[in-house]
């Protein structure tokens, strides 16, 4: 903050031009980053990152360029967060899962069943203790400037639809590589294989995997479609994700600039929370059109019941405030949907 007393400090300290607030963003120096995400142009996370590369360049009269690199051209989401550990990439847009091989408090999204709706992953994405989550990503390098996307993972397979944990007995899934979600479809009786997201769709047309769960959107633009044929709507687990920096690159940053990413990344995580909701009707009304059957699944509970003991054995790992904070996401369930 600018008041009288620092005002006289800069002024004797640096003169005018260190003055905080004085120069404009588009007299900052000249920034690049690279943003990295796995995903393909069409996706939400893709639709985000190009509203967060706009208003930052906006905002820095250019100065500040985000340059994008999707469908994993930099490496899959545990390459790009070492190289954000190290500083070569700045800026990622990651599913959660993968995220919290390096943040582990972050399984609290991992855990099967813990979301009710779309609502329900909104609103819990706005708790306070959300921040004890930031707080252990920052000592692990990373600034977690937003969680956004309120989008739940389905299973799509080729040889059955899933009506009933039975359905799943022996089938080969594909699961990203998040020890809570192997363990949660191997307590299915899937036979889990996991493979970054760019081998699923020879591994489906190999048959080394008969299925693969992802949300529509996700599974549309990446054509699963071709090779597939069921699809259930059970949501077993859910795809939150974060607009996640390098720490080492934002603390290099202005604190203006600092600003302006944390702004652009705030506002581009609610447009992809706000154009979700259409999208995935957009790419289940797709995924029919492509002759994909979808079941509609009512009764969830023998799927929580087998699965409960997945999220008991995490919970028992980590440490009390993340116990206490599924608590608070679960206990807000029933006001939001
Ligand atoms: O975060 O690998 C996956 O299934 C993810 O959905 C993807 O990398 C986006």
């Amino acid at each position: 903050m600018l008041n009288r007393r620092n005002l006289i400090a800069t002024i004797v300290m640096g003169g005018l031009a260190t003055l905080p607030g004085l120069a404009s963003a588009a007299d900052g120096p000249e920034v690049t980053w690279k943003l990295s995400h796995t995903l393909d142009p069409q996706s939400i996370y893709h639709i985000s990152a190009e509203a967060f590369k706009k208003e930052v360049e906006q905002k820095t009269g250019g100065k500040f360029t985000v340059n994008i690199f999707p469908s994993g051209q930099l490496g899959w989401e545990r390459e790009v967060l070492e190289a954000m550990q190290i500083g070569t990439v700045e800026a990622t847009i990651p599913s959660l899962g993968p995220f919290a091989n390096f943040v582990p408090s972050y399984n609290v999204f991992n855990l099967p069943f813990t979301f009710q709706g779309p609502q329900h992953m909104m609103a819990a994405y706005e708790l306070a203790g959300m921040q004890k989550l930031k707080d252990a990503a920052a000592d692990k390098g990373f600034v977690v400037a937003k969680h956004f996307l309120p989008t739940f993972r389905y299973p799509l397979n080729s040889k059955r639809p899933i009506t009933q944990p039975s359905d799943l007995d022996g089938l080969k899934m594909r699961t990203m590589g998040v020890p809570a979600h192997i363990d949660t479809y191997t307590a299915l009786g899937a036979n889990v294989q996991s493979m970054p997201f760019s081998e699923v769709y020879g591994a489906l047309q190999l048959g080394a995997v008969d299925g693969v769960e992802n949300y529509y959107n996700n599974l549309y633009t990446m054509k699963f479609q071709e090779q597939t044929k069921y699809i259930s709507d059970i949501p077993i687990l859910n795809n939150a994700a974060a607009f996640v920096f390098s720490k080492s690159a934002f603390d290099k940053l202005t604190p203006e600039y600092q600003q302006i990413v944390l702004d652009a990344a705030d506002n581009a995580g609610n447009l992809g929370n706000g154009i979700a909701q259409d999208e995935e009707a957009k790419a289940l009304e797709a995924l029919q059109g492509a002759g994909i059957e979808v079941t509609h699944v009512e009764d969830l509970s023998p799927f929580i019941q087998l699965t409960e003991p997945v999220s008991q054995k995490y919970l028992a790992d980590m440490e009390p405030w993340v116990a206490e904070l599924r608590e608070e996401i679960m206990a807000i369930a029933q006001k939001t949907n």
